[in-house]
């Protein structure tokens, strides 16, 4: 098992919009909780879709190995994003258009074949960190040991 003690983001959490912030904030809490190193960063696939390109590129050689993408409205965030990477993508639907997500959901869900992006539900940035947490725990020791420890108590009730 890999150190994942390490000042290094292991998880780059990315929304579309300064305005995502209140909804992506659940993911970066769990992330904290768990002690995963991880990054934030607003960018949007149509309104500065070079920012997006660099970021993918660069995040695997960064050390990056998940990525959190949370958009709303027609959500392509998750999806150009894992354009331009092999990484792991985890898209997070958000409920900021009239549609309240079901535009996000199906954006993210329904990925053409051969470029996956995984997606949480409606809202559900706290399940895209715990989805990361068990990707990475399957490298990292001490993440494992506290995915299985918040598993413990979430069973305690
Ligand atoms: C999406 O459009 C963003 O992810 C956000 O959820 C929504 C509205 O963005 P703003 O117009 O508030 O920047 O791209």
């Amino acid at each position: 098992m890999a150190d994942s003690k390490q000042a290094i983001p292991l998880v780059g959490v990315v929304m579309g919009s300064k305005s995502d912030e209140a909804l992506m904030q659940p993911a970066l809490d769990m992330l904290k909780e768990l002690g995963i190193a991880h990054e934030v960063s607003v960018m949007s696939a149509h309104r500065s879709p070079q920012k997006v390109r660099e970021y993918a590129l660069s995040a695997r050689e960064r050390g990056i190995e998940v990525i959190i993408a949370g958009a709303g409205a027609a959500a392509h965030l998750p999806g150009v994003l894992a354009s331009w990477t092999i990484l792991p993508i985890i898209g997070v639907p958000l409920p900021t258009s009239d549609l309240k997500g079901i535009d996000a959901l199906l954006s993210i869900a329904q990925m053409p074949s051969g470029v996956p992006v995984a997606s949480v539900g409606i809202d559900g940035a706290k399940n895209a960190a715990l989805l990361a947490a068990e990707i990475l725990g399957l490298k990292y020791d001490s993440i494992e040991k506290a995915y299985e420890e918040y598993r413990k108590k979430l069973a305690m009730g």
